[in-house]
C-alpha cells in the first residue's frame, strides 16, 4: 500500500494521518481549498457519480498498491466509481468507514448502503484486491472513552497505526509462524487489535464481520523479549489454539520489532457481503 487516496472529509482526514510514516504517498481529495485535489461540490450522490472529474493528470502513477478511504453516507462518495475507475491500472484496496447509522438522515442512510454494498460487489467480482469494512462506533468502543476535541483524530490514529503495523508485517518474513494458504480467496476483511496487557487476551475489533473464513493474528515483539521471555510461544500457541474452529482457519506469526511494547493486530476476511442487519438480498445468497 504505497499510495493512499481519500475521498471525501474522513478519507481526507485518515488518508493525511497515514502521511506520518514515509511509506506512503498521500492524497485527499474534496470540495475545500485545502484537499489536495479541490473538485467542484455537488448537490447529490447522482451528479458526483455523473460528472466526477478526470484526474489522471494528477492521479499519474501506475502499478501500484493503492489505498482508497472514503465514508459512504458523505455525498461524495458518489463519485467513488469514477474515481476508482481512474485508477484502474494498480492494485485497489479500499477502506470503507461505516460511520453511526442511528445519526444518518434518510438520504444518508441511502447513500451509505449503496456504497457499502456496491464496493463488497467491486471487491467479490475482484475489481478490487480486497476491501476493509470499518466502523467507527467499533473503533470507539475498542479505543474506550474518547474526547469530543479530539474524536475523530484519535480515531483516525487508531485507524492507520493498525493498517500500517498490519501492512509492515504482511511484508515481512516472520520468526515463526504457520500462515494458512486460504482455498478460496476472501476479500472482505477487517482488522481489530488483541488487548495483551489484561490475563486474558481482549480482541476488538473494527467491524462486527459475519461468516469469517481466516483469521491471522500478527505478534509485533521485542527482541528482548523473543530471547528472554520463555511464557511467551506458550501463551501465543494456547491463544491461537483456543480459536480454532471447524469453519474458520486461524493463522499466526511472530514478528520481531525494535518496541519494548508487545503488539497483536488481527485481521478477518469473508466471502459474504455484509448487509448490517439489512435483510438479505439475492447478492447475499450465494
Ligand atoms: N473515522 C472518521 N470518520 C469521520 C471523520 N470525519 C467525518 N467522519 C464520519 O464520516 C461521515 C461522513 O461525513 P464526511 O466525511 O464529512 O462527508 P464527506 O465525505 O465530506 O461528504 P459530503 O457530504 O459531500 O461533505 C460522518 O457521518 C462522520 O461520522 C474522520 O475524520 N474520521
Ligand atoms: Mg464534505
Amino acid at each position: 500500500m504505497r499510495v493512499v487516496g481519500g475521498l471525501g472529509n474522513a478519507g481526507c482526514n485518515i488518508a493525511k494521518a497515514f502521511s506520518k510514516f514515509p511509506q506512503y504517498t498521500t492524497y485527499g481529495i474534496d470540495t475545500n481549498k485545502e484537499a489536495d485535489i479541490t473538485i467542484k461540490p455537488r448537490r447529490t450522490h447522482e451528479e458526483y457519480d455523473h460528472h466526477f472529474p478526470n484526474l489522471k493528470r494528477k492521479l499519474k502513477f501506475i502499478n501500484e498498491e493503492v489505498l482508497v478511504i472514503t465514508c459512504g453516507p458523505g455525498t461524495i462518495s458518489g463519485g467513488i466509481l469514477r474515481l476508482l475507475s481512474q485508477l484502474e491500472n494498480n492494485t485497489i484496496r479500499v477502506i470503507y468507514v461505516q460511520p453511526d447509522l442511528t445519526l444518518l438522515s434518510e438520504t444518508q442512510k441511502m447513500q451509505e448502503k449503496v456504497v457499502r454494498n456496491v464496493l463488497q460487489e467491486y471487491a467479490r467480482s475482484g475489481i478490487l484486491e480486497g476491501i476493509y469494512l470499518i466502523d467507527n462506533t467499533a473503533i470507539e468502543r475498542s479505543i474506550g472513552d474518547v474526547s469530543i476535541a479530539a474524536y475523530y483524530e484519535i480515531l483516525n490514529q487508531a485507524i492507520v497505526n493498525t493498517f500500517h503495523m498490519i501492512n509492515v508485517f504482511e511484508n515481512s518474513d516472520p520468526v515463526i509462524g504457520n500462515f494458512i494458504t486460504p482455498t478460496e480467496i476472501s476479500r472482505i476483511a477487517t482488522v481489530g487489535v488483541v488487548n495483551l496487557d489484561n490475563a486474558e487476551e481482549e480482541e476488538n475489533w473494527f467491524y462486527d464481520l459475519t461468516s469469517v473464513r481466516d483469521v491471522v493474528y500478527y505478534y509485533g515483539i521485542g527482541r528482548e523479549d523473543l530471547k528472554n521471555d520463555g511464557t511467551l510461544f506458550r501463551k501465543i500457541n494456547d491463544f491461537v489454539k483456543s480459536k480454532i474452529d471447524d469453519n474458520v482457519n486461524i493463522s499466526y506469526g511472530v514478528f520481531e520489532t525494535g518496541y519494548e511494547q508487545k503488539y497483536c493486530y488481527c485481521i478477518k476476511y469473508s466471502s459474504m457481503v455484509q448487509s448490517y442487519g439489512e435483510l438479505l438480498d439475492d447478492q447475499d445468497i450465494s
